[in-house]
């Protein structure tokens, strides 16, 4: 019996990421611009009908774009190229409905690369969107041909304009302008971006990054890496995304069907399983595309810092949207919240109190004699591992003065895939006892707890369940 149970667990944790996988991981939050017809016709989704004349945004200044993503605190920016509606950002050897049409700088502009090159000079990574529905092109739906017009739209992005780091394939999929609905041969699009741009994660509908399942900012309390291999398939994810152009989906939590993805119980008859690390994305306005009409309702520095805690500080990443306005700038409403949640994050998670104390862990050392100093460093290559088969591990965190401490951060060494099931933080009160200050499950990439400013000179971690053992690479207290 107990030799099955290992087993399994052995099998879980098994399930491990790539490179390209934990890159994108610690990237933590990035930005997503949403940006065509749509800001000028006030659409949400784009008919495909429209004229490229109508794309004409006045003072657009893509470093501005950047510059504010940057001062909040995003790594990477990932812009829709092409939407739904068909139109380019860039001038497309395949097409004419793009900006080569437009009136934006007389048809001779390339907003794919003045993003690009703000990206590169701010440094931040770029990343494209590219629907694969598409409401104007009379190929969709047709089978093959639209294949190889999507194949060269990929090919386009994926060689001029340096590199990529991710392709965001969209899981909202309808009819084209003929009334067909594409078949899409995923394979093969697969193959080239892997081909192209080896680095690049395929997200979303594809094999490295899973939608969360909503565009409302909500995480789920466990969030698990390991999942079910179906949890890929395009045709689920197309099922689960937005069927019409609906403002109450983009307002619904997680599908209370779908809490629980990765517990024991929900893989033990799966035979196929993958890591598939969540990404959440939401916008900061109500819709993804620019409306003037929502200038007031631009989410709260408040609400942004609370989904950027339960999103980032509960291993998924943030996606967060900030669309440009009919003039080509970000307005400043969201500017303002954007920059008080880079200072925030700034000052929140700089200065490491952990610096200063004491860490001992019980056991005292790993198999390998390393102690509670392995975790000090925010590197995979140090690290705790508690013997295979003892899955309880205390780490203890004493400081000589009292200090207040608002956030506890832990993190595993996910080269050996996602561990802790369970863990729970206690801190000793002034008289001397110990107090109960959170329950969790999965740590993952990154874990944040709240602490909430209590006092105390000594804090306390417990990890109470692990698949296998639990291998930690890092407690940070702030
Ligand atoms: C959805 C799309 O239909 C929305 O327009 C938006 O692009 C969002 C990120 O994904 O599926």
């Amino acid at each position: 019996m107990v030799d099955e149970v290992l087993r399994e667990e052995l099998r879980l944790v098994s399930v491990k990421p790539s490179p390209r996988q934990i890159a994108y991981q610690q990237m933590e939050f990035n930005g997503f611009i949403h940006f065509t017809v749509n800001t000028f016709t006030g659409k949400e989704w784009g008919t495909g009908k429209e004229s490229p004349a109508i794309f004409n945004p006045t003072e657009l200044d893509a470093r501005q774009w950047i510059k504010t993503a940057k001062d909040a605190g995003m790594k990477g920016i990932i812009l829709t190229c092409k939407h739904h509606d068909g139109f380019c950002l860039w001038p497309s050897a395949y097409t004419q409905h793009s900006i080569a049409c437009s009136s934006y700088q007389n048809g001779q502009g390339d907003l794919v690369k003045e993003v690009c090159e703000a990206c590169k000079e701010f440094g931040i990574k770029f990343g494209v969107y590219l629907s694969p529905w598409d409401r104007n092109h009379h190929t969709y739906g047709t089978g093959k041909a639209y294949d190889d017009y999507f194949i060269n739209q990929l090919t386009e992005l994926l060689t001029k304009y340096g590199e990529i780091f991710v392709v965001w394939l969209d899981g909202a999929c309808g009819e084209g302008a003929n009334g067909k609905v594409q078949k899409y041969d995923w394979e093969r699009y697969y193959e080239t971006i892997r081909r192209l741009q080896p680095k690049a994660c395929i997200a979303i509908s594809g094999p490295d990054i899973r939608w969360c399942g909503n565009e409302a900012g909500v995480t789920r309390e466990s969030e698990w890496s390991v999942v079910p291999a179906k949890l890929a398939e395009p045709k689920k994810i197309a099922e689960d995304s937005q069927q019409e152009d609906n403002a109450e989906f983009r307002q619904k939590g997680v599908d209370p069907t779908q809490m629980e993805l990765g517990t024991r119980e929900k893989l033990k008859d799966e035979q196929q399983l993958i890591y598939y690390p969540a990404e959440t994305d939401l916008s900061i306005r109500p819709g993804w595309f620019y409306h003037e009409e929502e200038d007031e309702q631009v989410r709260s520095f408040e609400n942004l810092r609370d989904i950027y805690l339960k999103t980032v500080g509960s291993n998924a990443v943030m996606l967060l949207n900030i669309p440009p306005d009919k003039r080509g700038l970000i307005h400043h409403n969201d500017v303002e919240v954007l920059r008080k949640l880079g200072d925030f994050i700034r000052a929140s998670f700089t200065h490491n109190l952990a610096d200063r104390s004491k860490i001992v862990t019980v056991p005292l050392t790993d198999a390998q004699g390393r102690g509670g100093e392995a975790l000090r460093s925010d590197s995979y290559e140090s690290f705790f591992a508690n013997a295979e088969g003892e899955k309880e591990l205390e780490i203890n965190l004493v400081w000589e003065e009292i200090q207040r401490l608002s956030y506890l951060v832990l993190k595993e060494n996910i080269l050996f895939s996602q561990r802790i099931e369970r863990f729970e933080v206690f801190w000793e009160n002034i008289s001397g006892e110990w107090e109960a200050a959170y329950q969790g499950t999965v740590v993952g990439y990154k874990k944040i707890v709240p602490l909430n400013g209590l006092m105390t000179k000594r804090l306390r971690v417990i990890i109470k369940d692990a698949r296998v053992a639990p291998v930690l690479s890092f407690v940070g207290v702030y």
